[in-house]
């Protein structure tokens, strides 16, 4: 106890604390600095709990949609449908979610009163239309489920989520109505995308044009679910409101001309726009009574996974970059200069730590290695050991287009994946070259198509679900030749949430929340074989021709 005094007086000896917070802590011995981080993603909600006085994860909890609300038919978080470009999913699931996570959180016999802050982030570019403004909320009631009390407020019972293909239509209205692709670049930072929520809006403005003007507030999943927290209008941060191809980067605020190209009325239904580090309010009394929360304990905005992950993963300054190994894969780093991708896939979102950062969205990530592993019958430990000890670097020619779902880079709305080299392999009898050669495609892709970043980085860092697999990060290191280091904690999306939190609450200097909580593990760490580089080289320009075909129709 003395050491961990001493430690916590020690950094606090900055100043950036009050004497009088010393004599409270030495008074009665609580935690000061616990902070709360949720991430709403695509299959699960995840939780973690943070103290910034012992520099320890308290807790980490993760609830997934499928296993634990299979009453919304979500079981991998969206909704089946008949059109397989259509991806939609229930708001209300991901608001029961957050009832039954703050309760395990409780009875698991966490002190929710401890916890002076909360953030958190959404899955990107999921939108929720209200017919009655949260404003008018204001408080919800103790006596009914949170479930009961938002669904009467929905104008639409369901919402598209990123995974939503089907809108290249309204793309090309938008662009055309805005002035151009360029001109859509230059305002927003990425071209018109399908899944982004612009052209999700237009659709469904004109599919359902009653529903569309019975709305009167669209949320993004990020601030629907701070909305949730503070029963009121939560703004939409600029990290994650970059995502929906409506924010004018440069202004920080809603563009005149994009919210106009998409449709009518739109102005007056979309939140105010805040920086990522703005408090939106006080924590709902409904959760102070029922989970033991501190009263108005603050809540700042939530932000988008991606975003939040890259302060996750103490990536917010230039430098390194971050390879996340979700149900998507993602490629993100933060910018030093904001540039756009010529290729028009790549995306420049706000970086909650300040300034922007690139993105690159891989839908065919863990969904297409899973794809493999089922149709070989492998486990994941079977499916490293086929790429660390039964195949070598390049494949011995074998090559594999990984595409099995709609890419979003290269963009092929009708993905068929295409195998390359020897008869076992190419008519699926070569289980372990099968291994090898998806996760070489997916690394040769990373490479190719964050090449206009225009800066290598020394380290990358890695998270999400398959970055326990030794073998992808072998593949990654020797592709990409540089050192993998994967983080210690598994949600890095959460931990972020955590992390503003204590930034904004207590003005903590980013650098110390880094050293504390995003470490990598040097036992995992993996370095590149600078001895495979040319096989690299050769393979990557093989593979650039074989795909650039494929986007072409040839
Ligand atoms: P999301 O945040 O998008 O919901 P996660 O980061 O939790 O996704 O990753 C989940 C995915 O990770 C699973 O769908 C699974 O395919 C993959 N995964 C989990 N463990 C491993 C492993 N050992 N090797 C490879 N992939 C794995
Ligand atoms: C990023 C994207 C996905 C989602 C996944 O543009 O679409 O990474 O954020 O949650």
């Amino acid at each position: 106890m003395a050491g961990s005094v001493l430690q916590w007086a020690w950094r606090r000896a900055g100043g950036r604390t009050t004497l009088q917070a010393a004599i409270d802590f030495g008074r009665n011995g609580a935690p000061l600095g616990r902070y709360l981080g949720l991430d709403s993603s695509t299959q699960s909600l995840s939780a973690i709990v943070i103290d910034s006085d012992t520099g320890q994860v308290v807790v980490e909890r993760t609830l997934n949609f499928g296993q634990r609300l299979p009453s919304y038919r979500c079981p991998s978080g969206f909704l089946p449908a008949e059109d397989p470009k259509v991806k939609q999913s229930d708001p209300l699931m991901w608001v029961e979610a957050l009832e039954l996570l703050f309760g395990e959180l409780k009875s698991s016999g966490l002190d929710l009163s401890q916890i002076r802050g909360i953030s958190g982030a959404g899955q990107q570019h999921g939108s929720v239309y209200l017919g009655r403004s949260m404003v008018t909320v204001g408080r919800w009631a103790e006596g009914a489920s949170l479930v009961d009390q938002v669904r009467p407020l929905l104008s639409r019972a369901v919402g598209p989520i990123w995974m939503d293909s089907s809108t290249s239509q309204q793309c090309a209205e938008i662009t055309s109505a805005a002035g151009g692709e360029q001109r859509v670049v230059t305002i927003t930072g990425s071209r018109a995308i399908e899944r982004f929520t612009a052209a999700q809006i237009r659709k469904f403005a004109q599919t359902e044009p009653k529903a569309w003007d019975a709305t009167v507030e669209v949320h993004l999943v990020s601030s629907f679910m701070a909305s949730m927290l503070v029963a009121t209008t939560a703004g939409i941060d600029l990290g994650d409101g970059a995502g929906m191809n409506l924010l004018d980067l440069a202004a920080g605020d809603w563009s005149p001309v994009m919210v106009q190209a998409t449709a009518p009325g739109l102005e007056r239904k979309l939140p105010r726009t805040v920086p990522s580090c703005t408090a939106v309010g006080p924590l709902a009394d409904y959760f102070v009574s029922r989970f033991g929360f501190a009263p108005k304990t603050p809540v700042y905005a939530f932000t988008g996974d991606n975003p939040s992950s890259l302060v996750g993963m103490g990536a917010s300054r230039p430098g390194s970059m971050v390879i996340s190994l979700g149900t998507s894969d993602t490629v993100f780093a933060a910018m030093s200069q904001p540039r756009t991708d010529p290729r028009g896939y790549g995306h420049v979102f706000g970086n909650p730590a300040g300034g922007f950062m690139s993105l690159i969205c891989f839908s065919n990530g863990s969904l297409a290695r899973e794809e493999i592993a089922r149709r070989f019958g492998l486990s994941w430990d079977g499916f490293a050991s086929a790429i660390l000890e039964h195949t070598r670097p390049g494949n011995d020619g074998n090559m594999m287009l990984p595409y099995f779902v709609p890419e979003i880079t290269p963009r092929l709305l009708h993905p068929e994946p295409c195998w390359f080299g020897s008869r076992d392999f190419t008519e699926g009898r070569d289980a372990a070259r099968a291994a090898r050669a998806i996760v070489e495609a997916q690394a040769l892709g990373m490479r190719l198509y964050s090449s206009w970043i225009g800066e290598k980085p020394e380290t990358v860092l890695t998270t999400g679900g398959a970055s326990k697999n030794r073998g992808i990060l072998r593949v990654l290191a020797d592709v990409l030749g540089a050192e993998i280091r994967p983080l210690t904690v598994a949600n890095s999306s959460a931990l972020g949430g955590a992390l503003r939190a204590a930034q904004a609450t207590e003005k903590l200097p980013w650098g110390d929340l880094f050293d504390q909580f995003a470490a990598t593990d040097p036992l995992r760490r993996v370095s590149p074989d600078p001895s495979v580089r040319g096989v690299y080289e050769e393979l990557g320009a093989q593979f650039e021709r074989r795909v650039e075909e494929m986007v072409a129709g040839r």
